[in-house]
């Protein structure tokens, strides 16, 4: 049969980190409808159902080529009868009913305007719908409490939506960069997360911070966040210290995927790019909430805050390592969250080991495995090296 003959087959390892996964997906609209019911899984408390949409969305991310027929997928991995079901839905009549359904659903829509607020969780939003609170104006007419993370929130609710540019984060890295050697000269800065993969936008700036002199990093983060503060980059922080070495677990078994590195969520104030390395002015009540702009938020949407912008508010993650973890920290940082979630599962189901942000341990040597590089942790677990650009599963 000619038909089949012509028919590319694909074939992909089951493991998303034996795989080089770019930015350069050419199946975005079967991984959109993936990640979609990904979501609406992780937002449902189905986590299961959530990293099987993820594995299953990453798969297609890895393929050379747009996916024309179902029989192209025949032996992939992490396809699951679900997964294959909504791709066939798309491939056969251009989209899924279910995806559809979903997008539509009111619980949908409610549960992401919610969760899309800073500091609010699956939990919190599921209680507020049960109460009747679909929308962020509605939140603010119920009289709901909320906790400090969520006012900040609310507050920046529509610049915290915009995603971060390349060049903001930029921008950001030049005032970490300036405040972190400020208070702890020869410290240094690395960018993480999904700018250091290449991503042109995201919706935070993640950066590591480390000394390359052990123990000189201890203490640093307060450090960094007063600076900060005091030159009125800040509109939130919140800092938790490190706990790692008062874990009564020990590294051997990390629990959790939570590590436990000093690091501080905050919200920077990011001036213009015009008025940039110019002094930041304090920060008037009605400047560092634009609460204001939010009351006129109606089902059509925000209308566009009057007066003029000299700023925005932009997510910030900091992280602080020493410098024994750094390579650790630096491969668990990364991400993407998913390549993260299968190196920890090969570590464990393929080599017999434990990988955190923090360390390797081998549990057939029972011992830690040193290492001063990403390079030299795949090497210990048996893979080929795979650079931040091809870790986006
Ligand atoms: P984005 O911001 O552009 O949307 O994407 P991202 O940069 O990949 O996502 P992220 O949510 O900022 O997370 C960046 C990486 O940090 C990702 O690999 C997951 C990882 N990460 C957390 N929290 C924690 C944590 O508590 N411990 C560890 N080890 N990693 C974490 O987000
Ligand atoms: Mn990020
Ligand atoms: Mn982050």
């Amino acid at each position: 049969n000619i038909d089949e003959a012509e028919v590319v087959a694909f074939s992909v390892p089951s493991y998303a980190c034996l795989r080089r996964t770019t930015l350069d997906n050419h199946n975005p609209v079967l991984t959109d409808a993936l990640s979609l019911l990904a979501e609406n899984a992780e937002l449902s408390d189905e986590d299961g159902r959530g990293v099987a949409f993820r594995r299953a969305a990453a798969v297609l991310k890895a393929l050379p080529e747009p996916v024309t027929g179902v029989t192209q997928l025949r032996g992939l991995p992490c396809l699951g009868g679900h997964s294959l079901r909504v791709i066939r839905d798309i491939l056969e009549n251009g989209a899924s009913s279910e995806v559809e359904f979903t997008k539509q659903s009111e619980r949908f829509k409610a549960l992401k305007v919610l969760t899309d607020i800073f500091g609010v969780g699956a939990k919190t939003a599921e209680r507020w719908i049960r109460d009747g609170i679909h929308s962020l104006h509605q939140l603010q007419e119920s009289g709901q409490t909320l906790n400090r993370a969520q006012q900040a929130g609310v507050c920046h609710y529509d610049d915290l939506k915009q995603p971060v540019t390349k060049a903001e984060a930029d921008a950001i890295g030049e005032i970490v960069e300036e405040a972190v050697v400020s208070v702890l000269p020869g410290a240094q800065i690395t960018l993480i997360g999904g700018f250091r993969r290449g991503k042109l936008t995201g919706h935070d700036v993640d950066f590591l911070i480390t000394h390359p002199e052990e123990g000189r990093e201890v203490g640093l983060m307060p450090k960094v966040v007063s600076w900060l503060e005091s030159q009125g980059f800040l509109l939130y922080q919140k800092t938790t210290r490190n706990s790692y070495l008062e874990a009564k677990d020990g590294p051997a078994r990390p629990a959790s995927n939570m590590d436990r590195f000093e690091r501080c969520f905050s919200i920077f104030k990011l001036a213009d790019a015009e008025k940039r390395g110019t002094k930041q002015t304090e920060n008037t009540p009605e400047d560092t909430c634009r609460l204001a702009a939010h009351s006129q938020v109606t089902d059509e949407g925000p209308k566009p805050a009057s007066g003029h912008r000299r700023w925005r508010a932009v997510r910030v993650d900091l992280v602080v390592s020493p410098i024994s973890q750094f390579a650790f920290a630096l491969l668990g940082w990364t991400g993407s969250k998913l390549f993260e979630r299968e190196l920890r599962r090969w570590a464990g189901h393929e080599k017999a080991m434990s990988l955190s942000s923090h360390a390797l341990y081998d549990n057939k040597q029972g011992r830690y495995l040193k290492a001063t590089s990403e390079e030299e942790i795949f090497t210990y677990l048996g893979l080929e090296y795979i650079p931040p650009s091809e870790r986006n599963a």
